[in-house]
C-alpha cells in the first residue's frame, strides 16, 4: 500500500475514488478502507464503470460549484426571508411529531450467508459471501473484515479476500426462512411492515401497552423468537417512529438492539451528531452536496444552516432535510384496505418442458386462488409474469368484466396469457390479480377523490399480508415484492380514477401497466405488454440514493417513495409523469424517470447495469439526477423533460406496435458484468 504519509495525493488516486464498494455496512468498522478503496480502484480502473463514476463525480462537482455559486448570492436580506421560511416549517413540522407510538425494525444479520451458514455449519467462522464472481448478495461478518460487502464485483471480493468462500443464491430457502421470521413478527404486530425478506418495522405500541411492557423487552423477546425458530439471528431497533428504528437497528448489529426512548430530548440528542450519511435517504450524492456546498455533516447542521436548505432545495427537498435533522419519521399505520393486488410466483431452473410449465401454473393458480379467498378478494385483472431462461422478463394481462378468484378462472385466462408465449424455456411464472371489487377492498367508491399523485406524494404503503407467502409486500418506502425474488418489484396503492374526457372508458392504473377499458366493447381484454420491466421512478429524486439491498427507508421517513416496477409500467410510468404535471404543481423539476430497458440497460444513457446492483442503479440515477439539476440550473430543463418524455413516449408506442419489443441484436446483447467493471486489457 502507498505510504500514507509520504505520497502525493496525485500519487494516491483511489483515495477520492469512492463508490459503493468502498461504503461501510455494519461489521467494517475496522477495516482498512484505502487498501480497499485502491483495490477497487485498480480493479476498475478504465472500465465502463469507473468511467461513469468518473461522469457521475464530475456532475457532482459541477452541481456544487453551482451551488455554492447560488450560496453566495444570496444577500443578508435573502437570508433572512429563508430563515424565516424554515422557522416556520420546522414549526409546522414540530407539530406533527408523534412520540406516542413504538416502532421496532428488525433486520436479519447476514441474512443469505447466516441462512447458507446453517445449511452447510462447515462455513462457520469462515469467510463467505453469498453469490458469484459477477456479484454477490451478501458476506458474513469475517468477511467484511476484508472489506468484502454485498453488491460487489466477486473478483473484486476475491481479491480482497483470497480465502473467500463463495455460495451460489438459493432464493428457496431465505423465502423459507424469511417466512418464518414474519410468523414471529405477526405475534407481535399482525400488520407488520415487510421491508425486504430480512426486514421489517413493526408497530408495538400496542402489544407493549397489552402487556404492560417496554418497546426494549418486546424486541429482545422477538429476537428470541426469531432465533429460537430459524436459528438465527437479527438485530433491532426500538424508537418513535421508523426513520430512526432503522438507523437504530444497525448500530448494535449484528445480534444486538438498540433503544431510543420516547421523549423528544432524547431523540434530539441522539440525532444532533448522526453524520447525515446514515440516514436512510442520504446517499453519496446528497451526502456530497451537503457537505461540500453547504458545509452540513451532522443532523444538526440541517437545522442550523436551515436558511440555506431552504433558500436552494425544493419544498418537498428541503422538507426532508428540516424532518431529518428533527428526527420526525413515520409513525402511521398503513391500512389493509390499501391493498391492490394479490401474487405469487414461483422460481425453477430453466425449461421448454411445456408439460411442467402448465404444471407450475396450475400449481401457482390454485395458490393464488387461496389467498384471495382467505382475503374474501374477487379481481378483474390477471397479469402472467415470466422470466426466461435469458432473464428477460415479460407481463401480460387480462382484463375480464368479471371478478374471478377460482382456481380454474385463474387457470383459464393464465394459460391464454401462457399459450401465446410459447415455446419458451422460463425460470420463473408469477401471478398476479388485481383490479379488486371495491366494495370488498374497502376502497374509496369514488375514485377521483384521491388523485394518485396525492396518494404518491402522500408515500402510503400496503401492509404485509401477514403469513401469507405469496403477497404482495410493499416496504416502507412504498416498495412491493412479489415474493419469492429480488427485492424490486413496486405497485401502488389503490388507485382507480375516470378518465374526465370520456366517462364510457375506465383508466385502470392498477395493473402493472395502463390499460383503457371500452366495457362496450369486448368482454375481456387481453394485453400483451412489453418486455421492459424493472423500471425506476423516483418521484422526489432529491430522496431517493443510499437504498441498500433493495430497501429504501423513505417512506420509514413518512416521505415520498421511488421504486422499481416488475413487469411492464412504461405506461404507467408515463402515466404517473403525465399525472405528476396535471395534479401535483409541485416541482415537476424535480421529479426524473429513469428506466431499465430490458432489466438491464439505462433508458437514459444506455449503460447497462443488472437489476441486482441496487445500490450501483441508485448511484447511477443520482448521475441523471445531478446531470438533470444542472441542466435545470442553466434553463434547459423544460427541453431536457420534454425531450425524455417524448423518447419515452416513442419508446411506448413502438412497444404498443410490436406485440413483444425486442432490442436490436445489438441493444441485447448485453455487456457481461465483469467487462463492465474490467480494463479490457486486463486478465484476472
Ligand atoms: N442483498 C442483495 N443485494 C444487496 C444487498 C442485500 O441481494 N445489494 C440481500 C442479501 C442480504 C439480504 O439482501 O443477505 C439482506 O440485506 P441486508 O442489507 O440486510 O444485509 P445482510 O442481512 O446480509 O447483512 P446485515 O447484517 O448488515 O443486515
Ligand atoms: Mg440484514
Amino acid at each position: 500500500m502507498a505510504n500514507s504519509e509520504t505520497s502525493a495525493d496525485s500519487a494516491r488516486p483511489w483515495q477520492s475514488y469512492n463508490t459503493v464498494y468502498t461504503n461501510a455496512k455494519a461489521g467494517m468498522e475496522g477495516v482498512d478502507k484505502e487498501r480497499v478503496q485502491r483495490i477497487v480502484y485498480e480493479m476498475s480502473k478504465g472500465s465502463q464503470y469507473f468511467k461513469n463514476e468518473e461522469r457521475k463525480e464530475a456532475f457532482i462537482r459541477e452541481k456544487i460549484e453551482n451551488m455554492r455559486a447560488r450560496c453566495a448570492k444570496l444577500k443578508p436580506a435573502d437570508l433572512d426571508h429563508f430563515q424565516t421560511v424554515a422557522d416556520k416549517r420546522i414549526l409546522e413540522l414540530e407539530a406533527t411529531r408523534d412520540l406516542s407510538r413504538i416502532w421496532v425494525h428488525v433486520d436479519m444479520d447476514a441474512f443469505y450467508a447466516a441462512v447458507e451458514t446453517l445449511s452447510d455449519p462447515s462455513l462457520k467462522g469462515k469467510p463467505m459471501a453469498v453469490g458469484g464472481m459477477s456479484m454477490i448478495s451478501t458476506a458474513n461478518y469475517e468477511a467484511r473484515k476484508f472489506g468484502v460487502r454485498a453488491a460487489m464485483p466477486g473478483f473484486i471480493a476475491r481479491k480482497l479476500c483470497p480465502d473467500l468462500i463463495f455460495v451460489p443464491t438459493d432464493f428457496e430457502k431465505y423465502n423459507h426462512y424469511s417466512s418464518l421470521t414474519r410468523k414471529v413478527y405477526q405475534k407481535y404486530d399482525p400488520n407488520f411492515l415487510a421491508a425486504s425478506l430480512d426486514e421489517a418495522y413493526l408497530d408495538v405500541t400496542e402489544v407493549c401497552k397489552e402487556r404492560g411492557t417496554t418497546g426494549e423487552e418486546i424486541a429482545k423477546e422477538l429476537r428470541a423468537g426469531v432465533y429460537e425458530v430459524t436459528g438465527l439471528t437479527c438485530s433491532a431497533g426500538v424508537a418513535p417512529n421508523r426513520l430512526l428504528a432503522k438507523v437504530c437497528s444497525d448500530i448494535n448489529k449484528p445480534n444486538g438492539q438498540f433503544v431510543l426512548p420516547n421523549n423528544r430530548v432524547a431523540v434530539m440528542t441522539f440525532i444532533s451528531s448522526f453524520p447525515v450519511r446514515k440516514i436512510g435517504g442520504i446517499g453519496k450524492v446528497t451526502e456530497h452536496i451537503l457537505k461540500d456546498a453547504l458545509g452540513i455533516s451532522t443532523c444538526e447542521e440541517i437545522l442550523q444552516k436551515s436558511s440555506l436548505i431552504c433558500a436552494l432545495f425544493s419544498q418537498s427537498a428541503a422538507d426532508f432535510f428540516l424532518s431529518v435533522g428533527l428526527a420526525i419519521g413515520g409513525t402511521d399505520t398503513p391500512e389493509t384496505r390499501l391493498r391492490k393486488s394479490i401474487s405469487n410466483e414461483r422460481s425453477f431452473s430453466a425449461t421448454g418442458d411445456e408439460a411442467y410449465i402448465y404444471r407450475k401454473l396450475a400449481d401457482i393458480a390454485e395458490m393464488l386462488s387461496t389467498d384471495l379467498q382467505k382475503e374474501g378478494l374477487c379481481g378483474r385483472t390477471l397479469t402472467l409474469k415470466l422470466k426466461t431462461a435469458s432473464f428477460e422478463v415479460r407481463t401480460r394481462a387480462v382484463t375480464s368484466q368479471k371478478y374471478i378468484c377460482s382456481t380454474e378462472d385463474i387457470l383459464k385466462h393464465a394459460s391464454k396469457l401462457l399459450k401465446t408465449e410459447l415455446p419458451i424455456s422460463l425460470r420463473l411464472i408469477g401471478l398476479r390479480v388485481s383490479h379488486f371489487d371495491e366494495e370488498k377492498v374497502g376502497a374509496p367508491s369514488d375514485p377521483t377523490q384521491r388523485t394518485l399523485t396525492d396518494y404518491i406524494l402522500s408515500g402510503n404503503v400496503l401492509r404485509k399480508n401477514v403469513g401469507n407467502q405469496s403477497s404482495l409486500e410493499m416496504d416502507t418506502n412504498g416498495r412491493c415484492m412479489m415474493h419469492g425474488e429480488e427485492p424490486c418489484l413496486f405497485e401502488y396503492g389503490h388507485q382507480t380514477s375516470r378518465d374526465s374526457l370520456d366517462g364510457n372508458h375506465l383508466v385502470n392504473l392498477d395493473d402493472s401497466k395502463l390499460t383503457l377499458e371500452n366495457f362496450d366493447e369486448k368482454e375481456e381484454v387481453y394485453e400483451s405488454t412489453s418486455s421492459v420491466n424493472a423500471e425506476t421512478v423516483c418521484v422526489d429524486v432529491q430522496n431517493e440514493d443510499n437504498v441498500q439491498g433493495g430497501v429504501s427507508p423513505l417512506l420509514a421517513a413518512g416521505h415520498s417513495f421511488s421504486g422499481q416496477f416488475e413487469g411492464s409500467t412504461l405506461d404507467r410510468v408515463n402515466n404517473l409523469t403525465n399525472n405528476r404535471e396535471d395534479v401535483a404543481s409541485c416541482s415537476v423539476s424535480q421529479k426524473e424517470l429513469l428506466l431499465w430497458l430490458n432489466d438491464y440497460k439505462c433508458s437514459i444513457c444506455g449503460i447497462e447495469m443488472p437489476a441486482s446492483f441496487v445500490e450501483e442503479r441508485q448511484e447511477h440515477f443520482d448521475f441523471h439526477l445531478a446531470e438533470k439539476l444542472q441542466k435545470e440550473e442553466s434553463g434547459a430543463d423544460l427541453t431536457c423533460v420534454l425531450k425524455q418524455r417524448n423518447v419515452e413516449k416513442d419508446h411506448r408506442t413502438s412497444q404498443r406496435k410490436n406485440k413483444r419489443p425486442k432490442l436490436s441484436q445489438k441493444e441485447g446483447k448485453h455487456i457481461p458484468i465483469d467487462s463492465f467493471f474490467v480494463r479490457s486489457n486486463q486478465n484476472f
